[in-house]
């Protein structure tokens, strides 16, 4: 036997129900970043109403996190919040000194779109305009520009044949030039698949930890990898061909959404450990680690 590529931390589940200081369903799928020497998680919150909030938790080793109560306060118009019934998935980038959160903003009819917000201390945060259309999930800004413009990954729409993009803004206002990102499609990605947390640059390229979906009797959720070009990041220059985490343990197996590991959220550490922070079964926070060498191998990159 050989474990995934990602190993389970002993003190798993990290996070549960229990830590969140108020009546609450589920706390799951958090953006991850090294703020200083805090780590700083944005889960998605799910209270007693079952509504979604975006919170930030933080940390000094990486694994004990503790959970500000109140939600983060986006500012914004009625007509903003109309989108905002639930927030969910932060991605959070840091680009250009300042920190970036993409998050699914979905409207009382489950109308969902991606939201942005800026924050320099993780206490305030700035809103910026909506980056896509309507029916978008599923994004994360690079963390640095590329070809002298801001660039953004996301997926429109849902369903086996959803695909991701790689889009460019000037401003971060006005976007556009998407270019699809063309996966090989394997058997446990099969339903479909969406990005993982914010690309990690790497000297090799950037390293994207991906989620995929088989649908069994329900889905399966898990995780894999693909290295992406330096310059040209909708090119796919390595995959992993097998899945790096699948739903084993109890916490993965059964829960809201049962048989689902996934990820928004990953730190790189200057050792090279990759800290890989995912929900489990959408009703916990688990953390599994990897070494960035290892995972960039397993793409079998070409260059
Ligand atoms: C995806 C996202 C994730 C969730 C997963 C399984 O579409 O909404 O937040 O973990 O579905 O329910």
């Amino acid at each position: 036997m050989r474990d995934e590529l990602l190993l389970r931390h002993p003190g798993n589940p990290i996070l549960t129900y229990r830590d969140v200081p108020f009546h609450a369903n589920a706390i799951y799928n958090p953006g991850a970043v090294k703020f200083g020497d805090e780590y700083i998680l944005i889960p998605r919150v799910e209270d007693g109403r079952r509504d979604n909030r975006l919170h930030v938790a933080r940390s000094s080793d990486g694994v004990r996190f503790t959970l500000d109560p109140e939600p983060i306060e986006i500012p914004g118009t009625d007509e903003d919040r109309v989108w905002e019934k639930h927030q969910y998935d932060a991605r959070v980038t840091e680009l250009e000194g300042a920190y970036y959160i993409a998050y699914c903003a979905q409207t009382m009819e489950e109308v969902v779109r991606i939201g942005l917000a800026r924050t320099r201390d993780f206490r305030t945060f700035e809103r910026l305009p909506f980056p896509t259309q309507p029916w978008s999930r599923n994004c994360a800004l690079f963390p640095e520009r590329i070809g002298g413009l801001y660039a953004r990954l996301d997926r429109p729409m849902s369903g086996s044949d959803a695909m991701t993009f790689i889009t460019f803004s000037p401003d971060l206002e006005f976007w556009g030039r998407s270019k699809p990102l063309d996966l090989r499609i394997e058997t446990w990605m099969r339903e479909k698949w969406g990005i993982g947390p914010a690309p990690i640059r790497t000297d090799e390229g950037w390293l994207l930890i991906i989620h995929g979906v088989w649908l069994a009797t329900n889905y399966v959720y898990r995780l894999g990898v693909v290295l992406l070009d330096l310059d040209e990041p909708w090119r796919v220059i390595g995959q992993c061909p097998e899945f790096i985490l699948t739903p084993r343990e109890p916490y993965e197996r059964s829960g809201e959404v049962p048989n689902c590991v996934f990820s928004n959220g990953a730190i790189l550490e200057p050792d090279g450990e990759v800290k890989v922070y995912y929900g489990a079964a959408d009703t916990c926070i688990g953390l599994a680690t990897g070494r960035v060498d290892e995972l960039i191998a397993a793409c079998g990159a070409s260059g």
